[in-house]
C-alpha cells in the first residue's frame, strides 16, 4: 500500500498544496491505491523521518537536511521518497499505465548502438546490454519476415503518438509552441535516423508514415539540433543520458508521456 504524506490545512480545505497535488493526481489518474497522512508543517520532518522517508536536499541556509511533503511511501517495494516530480516518476516506472512505446523499436535499434559507438564504448554496450536483456544484442536484431513484424509494431506504436498530435491545432503537441513533449518524440526519431541509417529503404519508409509527420517533425526541430563539440572529452560522465535536459520542465504532460516514450533501456 503508498502512504501519501500531506501537508495539513484547516478544515474543509484538508489539502492545499500544489506539489501535494501534483503527486495526488497522478496517484488518482492511474488508479493507485493508497491512503493519506495529514501532517502539519511543523512536523513534516520528523513523521517523514520516521517513515523512513529521505530529505529532498538541504535547507536554503544550509542549516540541516530539508524533509518537504508530498513525500510517499510504498511498502509493496520498499521504497520511501520525497519530491513530487520523483514521485511522478516512480509511479510511472513501478505503475505504468500506458504502454511503452518506444519499446517496440528496441530490436530494431539498440544491436545497432555499438557499431556507431568508439571501440570502449561499443565494448562497454555490448556487455552492459546483454547483460541486462539475457543475451547478445546482436541476437536481438530481427531478420526477415520477423522484422518486417517488427516494423508493422513500430508503425503502430508511433501512430498512437500520431493520434495524440493530431488533436493539436499546431505542428507540435501544445499548437505552434515546441515543448518537452516534442523534444522527448524528435530525440526519440533523431536517435532511430542515425541508427537505421538515413539513406536506407527503413528509413525512407519512417519518413513516408503518418502522412510524413515525422520527417516533417525533424525538419522543423533541425535549428535546435546543433551540437558543440568542444566538451566531448572533458565533460563529466553522466550515464542517465535521458535525463540531458536536466532542469524540471513545467510542461504538464511531462511526466506521464516520458515514461510512454521511454528511453530508459537504451
Ligand atoms: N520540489 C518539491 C517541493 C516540495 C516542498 O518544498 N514542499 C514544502 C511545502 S510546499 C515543504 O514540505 N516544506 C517543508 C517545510 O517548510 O518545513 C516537490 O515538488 O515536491
Amino acid at each position: 500500500m503508498i502512504t501519501l504524506y500531506n501537508i495539513s490545512a484547516k478544515d474543509p480545505i484538508v489539502t492545499f498544496s500544489p506539489n501535494v497535488w501534483k503527486a495526488r493526481y497522478v496517484l488518482n489518474y492511474k488508479k493507485i491505491a493508497y491512503k493519506t497522512i495529514h501532517v502539519e508543517f511543523p512536523n513534516i520532518e520528523s513523521v517523514t523521518k520516521n517513515a523512513g522517508i529521505p530529505p529532498n536536499g538541504m535547507k536554503r541556509d544550509g542549516s540541516g537536511p530539508y524533509y518537504t511533503a508530498p513525500a510517499i511511501t510504498d511498502d509493496s517495494t520498499g521504497t520511501a521518497i520525497s519530491d513530487s516530480y520523483k514521485i511522478a516518476e516512480y509511479l510511472d516506472k513501478a505503475y505504468p499505465a500506458l504502454p511503452n512505446l518506444a519499446a517496440p523499436l528496441w530490436p530494431l535499434i539498440l544491436p545497432r548502438v555499438p557499431g556507431i559507438l568508439n571501440e570502449e564504448g561499443a565494448e562497454y554496450y555490448r556487455r552492459t546490454r546483454a547483460a541486462r536483456f539475457g543475451k547478445p544484442l546482436d541476437q536481438m536484431e530481427p531478420v526477415g519476415e520477423a522484422r518486417k513484424q517488427v516494423w508493422v509494431k513500430a508503425e503502430a506504436a508511433m501512430g498512437q503518438i500520431d493520434r495524440w498530435m493530431s488533436k493539436s491545432s499546431g505542428p507540435f503537441f501544445m499548437g505552434e509552441t515546441v515543448t518537452f513533449v516534442d523534444f522527448v518524440v524528435v530525440a526519440m526519431l533523431k536517435a532511430m535516423k542515425i541508427l537505421i541509417g538515413e539513406s536506407s529503404e527503413e528509413w525512407k519508409e519512417v519518413e513516408k508514415w503518418h502522412g510524413g509527420r515525422w520527417k516533417n517533425l525533424l525538419e522543423r526541430m533541425e535549428s535546435y539540433a546543433s551540437v558543440d563539440m568542444w566538451m566531448s572529452v572533458e565533460a563529466e560522465s553522466d550515464s542517465r543520458c535521458d535525463d540531458e535536459f536536466g532542469t524540471r520542465v513545467r510542461s504538464a504532460y511531462r511526466a506521464l508521456l516520458r515514461s510512454s516514450i521511454s528511453t530508459s533501456d537504451f
